[in-house]
């Protein structure tokens, strides 16, 4: 049985992979448009499709373990970006504030004695480990390739076998 300060906690994460998911379902949208970008507008929205997985897993979590799994109402996320370096900053930037937020869950769950909610949480720990990698050598290439348009080719022509999973 979840503690009230755990369920809300946790709830407040199914906000947040809700409000990730809403984000990089905006950039795949913002990349459609944009030429040559069909690798990296396919990452954004699988990644988009992610995001939706980790909060589903967790809605179902709250809700066997005798909570109830609040789906939240969600702002607008940005809907264009300079350039698609400053998409994968704020990519980046976002998931740190992800991992943050799961290590506070954990911290939570440790201080409460739920080793269930520890445990059940690691998946999340090793996720955000892949999650934030993944983002700093997206946003590592894109540096080096600068305003390089043969560069920017090869890079929307890998990312589409660079994935978290
Ligand atoms: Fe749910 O891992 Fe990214 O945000």
């Amino acid at each position: 049985m979840l503690s009230q300060t755990m369920k809300e906690a946790l709830n407040k994460q199914v906000l947040m992979e809700a409000q990730s998911s809403q984000a990089y379902l905006a950039m795949g949208s913002w990349a459609e448009i944009q030429p040559g970008l069909k690798g990296v507008t396919q990452f954004f929205f699988r990644h988009s499709d992610e995001e939706r997985m980790h909060m589903l897993k967790l809605i179902h979590y709250i809700n066997e373990r005798g909570g109830f799994a609040v789906v939240p109402k969600l702002e607008q996320p940005t809907l264009t970006f300079v350039s698609l370096k400053k998409a994968f900053e704020i990519l980046f930037e976002h998931e740190v504030k992800v991992s943050e937020s799961i290590n506070n869950l954990v911290d939570i769950a440790l201080s409460e004695k739920d080793y269930a909610t520890h445990n059940f949480l690691q998946w999340y720990v090793n996720e955000q480990i892949e999650e934030e990698r993944l983002a700093r050598e997206c946003n590592d290439k894109l540096e080096l390739i600068g305003e390089d348009k043969s560069g920017l080719y090869l890079f929307d022509r890998d990312i589409m076998t660079m994935d978290s999973e």
